[in-house]
């Protein structure tokens, strides 16, 4: 979360939950919640499908099987975060995150604010987050939608192993900020070149969410695209360590670091989710080459002959594969599938010459090779099924030609049955 003191720390956060170590002196009304509008949305996600989900339906405490409170430390946004059900709780159809100035005997902190994690409960690689919220401005006021690594270190301290702000908000700014950081883009003082500010409704709910590929995170608010932060070429976990597992952040904070200190009399703060939706889309990765570089594609050429893109010979689009010389392959590793799942590989291939063939296969996915020979010399359609073992979550898909020869490919696709 965009700044300095705090998040350096974040690794080394350590402190134990409040659960059991506070009371509230002071009963709770969970009016503050109800005072602000709600609208219900119905929502089609084509092409993807959801994975993992908290419609936040019932009342009371959080899905403990899901969420876990964030505990308070040193990092600024944990200072005030107090690990029970009066400050984290269900609505009947939102999770509450509230923050107030409540004394509360046996925890002496100036305010007391809730966040919860999915941490050790549920992370995920790729993918589409979608979180539904709405919250107040109020001078000091920090609610965030973010997620951090799964393994805190696995490049590094922190910013080396990324961060995710897919929703900030600070007092009273008519904008929200969607964030990256890593090793490359941020700051000395914790701030980031990777930003953008957006608009949104300010009095009412709004849809925040992600599209995270290998090759890129998308920011979205209501569906509209925002900002894009995308996978240099040569790449280093400096510039992407966004190849591992993050897990997700709810949390009203504020009263310390970026907004600065709480005007009282704007107490209470919450922010309300009405859902948490995760997808998975199409897993298969710059499926008609339109980026015009070949990347996350990976040639293989043992014996002098080429894979390249070209842009004569496109089935749609720009540019196509094209395949010449000695025996060459185009190959990707297709990651977030699900086990024991059955899905197919196909896509589109042609050949120069009569008597010249193309293959569109799948391995490495729990069982053995599979794959069908195309021979025409106009395109047309190839496909394979298969089915990923009980441990398996990716496949390498292949356009391979065995012999010499001249093939074009197009339009590759993976599609759950
Ligand atoms: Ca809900
Ligand atoms: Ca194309």
């Amino acid at each position: 979360m965009k700044i300095n003191f705090y998040a350096v720390a974040w690794a080394l956060v350590m402190v134990a939950s409040m659960a059991s170590a506070c009371k509230k002196n002071l009963s709770v009304t969970k009016e503050d919640s109800t005072n602000l509008s709600k609208t219900t949305v119905n929502r089609t996600v084509s092409s993807y499908r959801l994975v993992w989900s908290d419609e936040f339906n019932t009342v009371g405490l959080f899905d403990t099987a899901k969420w876990t409170f964030c505990p308070r430390g040193n990092p600024a946004w944990t200072k005030y975060l107090t690990s029970t059900s009066d400050y984290a709780y269900q609505d009947g159809s939102n999770l509450v995150l509230k923050m107030d100035n409540a004394v509360i005997a046996g925890d002496n902190v100036t305010y007391h604010s809730g966040g919860v994690q999915t941490s050790t409960k549920f992370s995920m690689r790729y993918g589409k987050v979608e979180v539904r919220a709405k919250f107040k401005s109020g001078q000091g006021s920090w609610p965030a939608i973010w997620m951090m690594p799964e393994t805190p270190v696995a490049y590094g301290n922190w910013p080396n192993s990324g961060e995710i702000d897919i929703m900030e908000h600070i007092n009273y700014e008519t904008v929200v900020h969607q964030t990256i950081h890593d090793g490359l883009v941020t700051n000395s003082s914790g701030g980031s070149s990777a930003t953008h500010t957006a608009t949104y409704n300010t009095t009412d709910y709004n849809i925040y969410g992600i599209v995270w590929s290998p090759t890129s995170i998308e920011f979205y608010v209501n569906d509209v695209l925002q900002y894009t932060y995308s996978k240099a070429t040569n790449a280093t976990s400096q510039q992407w360590p966004f190849d591992k597992p993050f897990y997700l952040i709810l949390n009203q904070s504020g009263g310390a670091g970026w907004p600065g200190a709480i005007t009282n009399t704007d107490l209470p703060f919450n922010m309300q989710v009405d859902w948490v939706r995760i997808y998975k889309g199409q897993e298969l990765v710059n499926t008609g080459f339109e980026t015009g570089a070949l990347t996350p594609w990976a040639a293989w050429n043992p014996a002098g002959g080429s894979t390249a893109i070209t842009t004569s010979n496109a089935r749609t689009g720009t540019y196509a594969v094209l395949e010449q010389g000695s025996e060459t392959s185009l190959e990707q590793v297709v990651t977030g599938l699900l086990p024991n799942t059955t899905y197919t590989f196909g896509g589109f291939g042609k050949v120069a010459t009569a008597g010249q063939s193309v293959m569109i296969g799948v391995k490495n996915y729990g069982g053995s090779a599979v794959n069908t020979l195309i021979t025409s010399t106009t395109y047309q359609e190839g496909a394979v099924t298969f089915t990923t073992g009980a441990t398996n979550t990716s496949a390498t898909v292949y356009f391979y030609k065995p012999t010499a020869g001249t093939a074009y490919g197009d339009d590759f696709y993976v599609n759950k049955l």
